[in-house]
C-alpha cells in the first residue's frame, strides 16, 4: 500500500540540474569521415551539444512536473489533507511557470540551433553555443526560489500516510488506554503498519486482515487506530488539525468508538461520552459501533449503567453497544462481525 506521493522524484537545484546537463554536452562524441571540413566538425558538434543539453533539461523538468500528482484526480482523503498542507493556487502558479521556463528553454535552443547552423567560422559555432549556455544558466536560475519552494512540498507531502482509500476501513475511536491498540491487534490478521499522518505527533496504525484466506483473490480490509486524532475533543483543536481529522471521513466505512467502563485509562466515563458524542457528530453518516471494553474489570451494575448513559445520549438512534475484553481477544470478533455488516456484499 503506497501513498500517491511515495515515489515522488527529487526536486533538483538549479546549479544541479545545469552541471549535469553541461556535463552531458561535454561528452557528446561524434564520428566524422575523413577529411570532414573543420567547420562542418565545429557545426556538427557544437549542435549535438546543445541539443544533448536541452534534451537533458526538458525531460528532467518534465518529470519534475509530473511527480506532483493532478490533484483534482485525488483520492478525497488525500485532497482533503493535501489541502491542509499545501497552498494548491500557489502550487499550480509555480508548475505553470516551470512550464513556461521550458517553452523559453526551447526558443533559446531554437535561436542558437540556427545561428550555428549559418556560423561560417567555427569560432562562431563555438561562441553560438556558449551564449546558449549562458542564457539558459539564467532562465534555469531564476527558477531558484520556485525549486526550492517545490522540494519543500515534495518533503511535505511524500510523508503523507501510505493508506488505500478504496477499501473498506474500519476506524477506531476513544481517549488512550482504553484498549485500541489491543483491538486493532486483535482483529488484525498481519501486524499492523506504521504511518505518518499530519498534525499529530502519534503514529497512525494501520492494520489488515484478509477476508478469506482461501480466496484466489483474496479481498482485504483495513484497520485503523488513530492515537493524537480521534482520542481527544474534538472542541479543542485548531482548524487546520480539524480538517485533517475529518478527511478521515472519506475513508472510514465504521467507526469504532472504545469506551473503558472501568476508568482504569485514566478517563472519567463522562468524559469519554461526551467525546464520543463529538466525534458522532463529526461523522454523521458514518455507521457506528460502541465498544464496552475492560468487561473483565468492571461490575455489570457499572455496565449497565454506561449503557443506559449512551441510550440516553442518542434518544433518536439505537446504536450497537458490545462488550470486550481485548486483551483477552473475547468479544473482538463480534465487534469484526458487526463492522462487516456494512462491507458491501458481492454480486
Ligand atoms: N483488564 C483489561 N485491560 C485491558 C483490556 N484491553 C486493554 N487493556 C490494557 O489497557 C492498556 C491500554 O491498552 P491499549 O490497547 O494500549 O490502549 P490504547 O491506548 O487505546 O491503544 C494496556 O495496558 C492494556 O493491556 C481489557 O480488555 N481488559
Ligand atoms: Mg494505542
Amino acid at each position: 500500500m503506497k501513498s500517491p506521493f511515495s515515489d515522488m522524484i527529487t526536486i533538483d537545484k538549479p546549479q544541479e540540474l545545469l552541471d549535469i546537463a553541461f556535463k552531458r554536452g561535454s561528452k557528446v562524441e561524434i564520428k566524422f569521415r575523413p577529411r570532414t571540413p573543420d567547420i562542418i566538425k565545429a557545426k556538427k558538434r557544437e549542435m549535438a551539444r546543445i541539443n544533448t543539453v536541452t534534451d537533458n533539461l526538458v525531460k528532467r523538468f518534465t518529470k519534475m512536473i509530473k511527480t506532483f500528482p493532478t490533484f483534482e484526480n485525488l483520492h478525497p482523503f488525500y485532497y482533503d489533507l493535501v489541502k491542509t498542507l499545501v497552498d494548491i493556487d500557489e502550487f499550480r502558479k509555480i508548475i505553470a511557470s516551470l512550464s513556461s521556463a521550458l517553452k523559453i528553454l526551447k526558443k533559446i535552443h531554437q535561436e542558437h540551433f540556427n545561428k550555428i547552423k549559418r556560423a561560417r567560422d567555427p569560432t562562431v559555432a563555438g561562441d553560438a553555443r556558449k551564449a546558449f549556455y549562458g542564457r539558459i544558466s539564467s532562465v534555469i536560475n531564476r527558477l531558484e526560489e520556485k525549486l526550492d519552494y517545490l522540494r519543500e512540498q515534495r518533503n511535505i507531502l511524500r510523508k503523507l500516510p501510505s493508506i488505500s482509500p478504496e477499501i473498506f476501513t474500519i476506524v477506531v475511536a476513544g481517549y488512550p488506554n482504553v484498549g485500541k491498540s489491543s483491538l486493532v491487534q486483535a482483529i488484525s490478521t498481519a501486524k499492523p503498519e506504521i504511518s505518518y499522518y499530519p498534525f499529530t505527533t502519534r503514529n497512525l496504525i494501520v492494520g489488515h486482515r484478509i477476508l478469506d484466506e482461501d480466496d484466489p483473490i483474496p479481498q482485504k480490509i483495513q484497520i485503523l487506530d488513530t492515537p493524537g486524532l480521534l482520542d481527544r475533543p474534538l472542541s479543542r483543536r485548531n482548524n487546520i488539525e480539524l480538517k485533517a481529522i475529518v478527511a478521515l471521513k472519506h475513508l472510514a466505512n465504521v467507526i469504532v468508538f472504545m469506551i473503558d467502563p472501568s476508568e482504569t485509562c485514566g478517563y472519567q466515563i463522562a468524559n469519554q461520552t461526551h467525546l464520543l458524542k463529538e466525534i458522532r457528530d463529526t461523522f454523521q453518516n458514518i455507521p457506528f459501533i460502541i465498544n464496552l471494553n475492560k468487561i473483565d474489570i468492571v461490575q455489570s451494575e457499572q455496565i449497565s449503567q454506561v449503557k443506559k448513559e449512551i441510550k440516553e445520549i442518542f434518544p433518536e438512534e439505537e446504536l450497537p453497544i458490545l462488550e470486550t475484553i481485548a486483551v483477552k481477544e473475547e468479544g473482538v470478533e463480534d465487534i469484526y462481525d458487526s463492522a462487516m455488516k456494512y462491507y458491501p456484499n458481492e454480486l
